[in-house]
C-alpha cells in the first residue's frame, strides 16, 4: 500500500474554546487554520481524522475524583462537540479518548474509533505513514499525541499556525514545541505547505 499522509486535529471541542469548561486562550483561533487545511486534504483525496476527548462523567482525570481538570469534554454533551466552525468532512474519522475512568490519558494514541480499533491500527491499515498535526492543546494532547507518534517511527508535522497551548505554568507551550522539536517534528504553515 502506497505510504500517506493524513491530518490528525485534536480535540478542537467547545470546552476547549472561549467560553467552554477548560477553555484554552484564543483555542477558537484554530478553527478557520483548520478549513484551510481540511480543504487542501480533500483536494489531495488524504484522509482526515479528527481526535476528541471524551469522558465519563466521573473519572480520576477531574479534579472532584483526584486529579488536575475541572469537569469537561463529557460524552454527549455540547461541551464534546467539535467546535461548531470546523468544517469536518463526513468521511472525517472520529477518534475519542480518554474514556477509562481510572487514568488520565493525553496522546490520541490512546483513542479508539467507533468500531473500537486502536488509533495506530487503524493509521496502520490505512497506510499512513506521516501526519500533519495541530489542535489543542499544544502542552498537553498535541505534545502527548507528537511525542507517541515519533516513538512509533511515524513521520509527524507540527502545524504551528494551528495549535493554542493551556499554559498552567507560563512557557508550557513553548516548552512543549521545542520537546515536539528535538525529537524529531517538523514545522510547518499553511503559507509553507501550500
Ligand atoms: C486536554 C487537559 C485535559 C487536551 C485534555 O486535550 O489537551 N488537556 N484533557
Ligand atoms: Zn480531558
Amino acid at each position: 500500500m502506497k505510504a500517506k499522509k493524513a491530518l490528525l486535529i485534536i480535540d478542537v471541542q467547545n470546552d476547549f474554546c472561549p467560553g467552554g469548561a477548560l477553555a484554552v486562550s484564543e483555542g477558537d483561533r484554530v478553527v478557520p487554520v483548520f478549513n484551510k487545511y481540511i480543504e487542501i486534504f480533500i483536494k489531495q483525496k488524504l484522509p482526515i481524522l479528527a481526535d476528541r476527548d471524551w469522558h465519563p462523567a466521573k473519572t480520576k482525570h477531574f479534579k472532584a475524583y483526584g486529579g488536575l481538570w475541572p469537569p469537561h469534554c463529557i460524552q454527549n454533551t455540547p461541551g464534546a462537540r467539535f467546535h461548531p466552525d470546523l468544517k469536518l468532512p463526513p468521511e472525517a474519522i472520529i477518534v475519542s479518548k480518554g474514556m477509562d475512568p481510572d487514568k488520565d490519558s493525553y496522546s490520541a494514541f490512546e483513542a479508539r474509533d467507533d468500531k473500537g480499533r486502536a488509533f495506530v491500527d487503524l493509521l496502520r491499515s490505512m497506510g499512513i505513514r506521516d501526519l500533519f498535526v495541530g489542535g489543542l492543546a499544544t502542552d498537553y494532547c498535541v505534545k502527548f499525541s507528537i511525542l507517541d507518534a515519533l516513538k512509533l517511527g511515524f513521520g509527524v508535522t507540527l502545524l504551528t499556525d494551528a495549535i493554542k497551548g493551556i499554559d498552567v505554568q507560563p512557557g508550557d507551550s513553548q516548552k512543549a514545541i521545542d520537546e515536539m522539536i528535538a525529537r524529531g517534528a517538523q514545522k510547518a504553515t499553511y503559507s509553507t505547505l501550500s
